[in-house]
């Protein structure tokens, strides 16, 4: 009998251990919870749908269904919101905070332009962060396609190193920066969301050859979802 309460004594330790991870666990569960990200879309561009619509096995049909959101933990925030941005050319049309001054709408002033050629728009955090999610709009005054399009992180100002990829649709690799896999897309209030697994990255850099109806690159906004101060 006295030797089953000492070891019952014996348990007591273990058996508040075990409570205590009882309380802890489900609070570490919801830490890792994710949730769908939720963006502020802007409104739909009242120009209509052309006719000659560009198809083709890798171009996902236009559709007014929004996309599948991407999964992001719970609390994420835009920290691209009006943070410093470069090019690989000075625009000729509209000024560069234009990519993360949160303005979206489909107007000419929501949107810089630049050259032809494949050009690519880059934004400083200011420092590394565990990126969750990357949306971008380009230019949804117009239903178009961009081509080559690709999302490129890294904590080299340069992208010469360390450089991850989340996201290419240059098949033809026309812009010479790999053989893409992802899919072209129409360009619509809903932009594009680009998954990133908490990718650790100071910049982000934006790719894009013109589109189908121009040989022109623009940009209207880049979001880049991390949590507060990770
Ligand atoms: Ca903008
Ligand atoms: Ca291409």
């Amino acid at each position: 009998m006295i030797d089953s309460v000492r070891s019952f004594r014996n348990l007591l330790p273990v058996a508040a251990g075990l409570s205590l991870l009882l309380v802890v666990s489900p609070r570490a569960a919801e830490a890792d919870a994710k949730v769908p990200l939720a963006l502020s879309l802007p409104s739909k561009s009242l120009k209509g749908t052309p006719e000659d619509l560009p198809s083709g096995p890798n171009i996902d049909p236009l559709s007014d269904i929004p996309p599948k959101p991407v999964n992001v933990p719970k609390g994420v925030v835009n920290v691209a919101l009006d943070k410093p941005v470069t090019s690989s050319v000075a625009p000729y049309l509209g000024e560069l905070k234009i990519v993360t001054d949160g303005k979206k709408e489909p107007i000419d002033d929501d949107a810089v332009e630049f050259r032809k050629g494949t050009q690519w728009v880059q934004i400083d955090l200011g420092r590394s962060h565990a990126i969750h999610a990357i949306a971008m709009w380009h230019d949804h005054r117009y239903i178009q396609v961009m081509r080559d399009v690709i999302v490129q992180v890294s904590d080299d100002p340069e992208f010469k190193t360390g450089v991850t990829t989340l996201y290419n649709n240059d098949t033809d690799n026309s812009s010479e920066l790999g053989v893409g896999t992802d899919r072209e897309y129409f360009e619509q209030h809903f932009g594009r969301v680009v998954p990133a697994n908490g990718v650790k990255a100071r910049y982000v850099r934006g790719y894009t050859r013109g589109s189908n109806q121009s040989g022109l690159n623009v940009w209207q906004e880049i979001e880049v979802y991390a949590l507060p101060g990770q």
